[in-house]
């Protein structure tokens, strides 16, 4: 047990923590982060310094409740088919079972998602012997439905590799995709009834501006980099997701969950650190964005910290700007 979860604040000190996907299951908020590692390697595009081995789920009865660290959940060498970074993870429950998705490298450096099971949400959880079949890159977030159908949204630029697939094959000196021309966008797949597999074939998500044009690869503060997140507010999708190079936090939104989705503006406001990476939930009738900044660590790129803030929508549907650390001058 750590201290009581306070907003704006480092939810655990004892570990770094990043990427955190909340949810709210059994009436409380669980929390599915990445933990970061302390170590002097090297720091650079390709993301080398995150060299995450397993997972920690963090839980929290209330919003100012102690967080418990319920210890590790799984560790990449209980993990066939992984050999290293085990970056941000999401859950989900369906069927009676938490699912536990994560993307790590395979043997052939190469990202994938896999997924792991358990009967309780802290885990631990057991890991199935390949990943998804069809999966690539990274930062899976899987968002179940009102009718019950689920869906993966994910897909990252640069170390996340997904623009290393845009001949539908893995090439590992691909260009980036011309500038002038539409981003490439996150990923989506319906899950098969089993939560194991995918049911379709992953589709590239359309993002659009308010005309209808596609945002452009040149446009940094609105394409899509890593980090997708979907929520339903009202009877609209809310797809946000990390711009990455310009580090903001920023939304769009359609009436269905595979789009195509109309850009809508920005959330968050840069953190310290290079990333951001979060996820949006509703407990006891508020919202709340869990997020992470590198505070604890004084600015270390791969010593990051999960803290969460409240989250307020206009009456139009727009998200109000948050600011980290209060409302600039
Ligand atoms: O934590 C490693 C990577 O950094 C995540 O997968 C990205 O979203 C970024 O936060």
């Amino acid at each position: 047990m750590t201290k009581p979860a306070k907003q704006n604040e480092p939810l655990v000190t004892h570990i770094y923590t990043a990427d955190p996907s909340a949810h709210v299951f059994n009436d409380k908020i669980y929390i599915y982060p990445s933990h970061d590692l302390d170590h002097d390697g090297p720091d650079n595009d390709n993301g080398d310094q995150y060299k995450m081995e397993d997972y920690h789920v963090l839980s929290m009865d209330d919003v100012d409740a102690p967080v418990i660290d319920h210890g590790e959940a799984l560790h990449v060498r209980d993990v066939a088919w992984a050999s290293a970074q085990m970056w941000a993870p999401d859950a989900a429950f369906k069927n009676d079972t938490y699912y536990l998705y994560y993307p790590a490298r395979d043997h052939d450096g190469i990202f994938r998602i896999g997924v792991a099971t358990s009967d309780k949400p802290e885990g631990p959880f057991k890991p199935e012997e390949n990943y998804i079949p069809g999966s690539y890159s990274i930062d899976p977030a899987v968002y179940v439905d009102e009718d019950n159908r689920a869906y993966m949204y994910y897909g990252g630029l640069w170390g996340g590799q997904l623009e290393k697939w845009q001949s539908g094959e893995f090439v590992a000196n691909e260009a980036d995709p011309d500038v002038n021309g539409p981003a490439l966008g996150p990923l989506v797949a319906e899950m098969s009834d089993d939560m194991l597999t995918f049911k379709t074939d992953p589709q590239e998500i359309s993002i659009v501006d308010e005309n209808g044009n596609a945002i452009l690869a040149s446009d940094e503060d609105r394409r899509y980099f890593e980090g997708p997140w979907m929520h339903k507010y009202k009877d609209t999708y809310y797809l946000s997701y990390s711009t990455g190079s310009t580090h903001y936090l920023v939304y769009a939104t359609s009436k269905s969950p595979t789009g195509p989705f109309e850009y809508k503006g920005r959330f968050l406001e840069p953190v310290l650190g290079w990333t951001t990476h979060h996820s949006i939930i509703e407990f006891k009738d508020k919202w709340y964005l869990f997020y992470h900044d590198c505070s604890l660590s004084g600015g270390v790129n791969h010593k990051r910290s999960v803290k969460f803030t409240e989250l307020q929508y206009k009456d139009d549907g727009s998200i109000v700007t948050i600011f980290p650390y209060g409302e600039q001058a």
